[in-house]
């Protein structure tokens, strides 16, 4: 299949842990949610960091570390020559925290979900920064003397950044019945992201599902192409 695409479509493509799989990046709801017999709910929580924080250290060292010689694979690659083609008609919206679109090359991006290689203050509000160290113990802010430091990623019933959320309400309002949206590789689970569908619908635009198996929220789909996105996006963007 090829997506049709004439020069007032906007393109709005979601990526969900299923395009980094390919990359050897494990998705998340591939061991029922669990790591290390701990519900993934728990260690990606606000109330998880106060009950444990060397716990979900510990989540977030292994996840840093198995980064390591990851690369982008080829679902990435046809997302930036997608771009390319675009321009400004481009937006796409990861909720992967692995950085892969940026080191594919992706630029016209949001990341819904903050960034594995960021670290922020739990208590004060200095900036956010660039940390790839896999902390083995709870690391503390040289700011305010005393805060934790905590990865800066969307944890459960956190709010995403606000200008996040306008940057896609904008898109999708700029671009009306001429929308296409394409959701790759995510399970439909999580909110807002499993959303953009039937804002999709809403506005009058037009669907697509690029995923290796039927989701959650398959049936609000116009489209779906089943399979492995390293395989499909190439093709579907031709
Ligand atoms: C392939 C493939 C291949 C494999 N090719 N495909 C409305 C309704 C109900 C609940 C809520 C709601 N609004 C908010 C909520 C609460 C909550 C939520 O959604 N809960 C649901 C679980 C019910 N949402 C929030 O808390 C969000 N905050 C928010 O909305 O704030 C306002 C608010 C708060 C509270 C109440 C109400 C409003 C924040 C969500 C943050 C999510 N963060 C996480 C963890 C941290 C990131 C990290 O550590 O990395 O982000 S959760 C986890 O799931 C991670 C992911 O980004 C996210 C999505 O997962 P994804 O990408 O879909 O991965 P998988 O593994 O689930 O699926 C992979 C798919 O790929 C599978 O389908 C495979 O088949 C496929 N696949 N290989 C193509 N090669
Ligand atoms: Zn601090």
């Amino acid at each position: 299949m090829r997506i049709p695409l004439d020069d007032r479509s906007r393109v709005l493509v979601l990526t969900g842990a299923g395009i980094s799989a390919e990359s050897g990046v494990p998705t998340f709801r591939d061991a029922n949610g669990l790591w290390e017999g701990h519900d993934v709910t728990r260690v990606a929580s606000p109330e998880g960091f106060e009950d444990d924080p060397t716990l979900v250290w510990r989540f977030y060292a292994g996840r840093r570390a198995a980064m390591a010689g990851v690369r982008p694979n080829a679902g990435h690659a046809a997302l930036v020559a997608l771009e390319a083609r675009l321009g400004d008609r481009f937006l796409l919206a990861t909720q992967n925290v692995d950085g892969l679109h940026r080191d594919a090359g992706s630029t016209r991006m949001v990341e819904m979900h903050g960034n594995l290689m960021t670290t922020r203050c739990a208590t004060c509000d200095r900036a956010p920064f660039r940390d790839t160290t896999a902390h083995a113990t709870v690391p503390v802010c040289t700011s305010c003397h005393g805060g934790l430091l905590r990865p800066d990623i969307v944890w459960f019933g956190e709010s995403l950044d606000p200008a996040v959320l306008d940057r896609l309400e904008q898109f999708v309002t700029t671009a009306g019945r001429d929308l296409v949206f394409v959701a790759v590789g995510t399970s439909g689970v999580v909110y807002p992201a499993a959303g953009l569908v039937e804002v999709t619908r809403r506005v009058g635009g037009t669907s697509y599902l690029v995923n290796l198996e039927p989701p959650a929220n398959v049936a609000s789909f116009d489209h779906v192409v089943l399979g492995p996105s390293a395989t499909q996006l190439p093709t579907l963007f031709a």
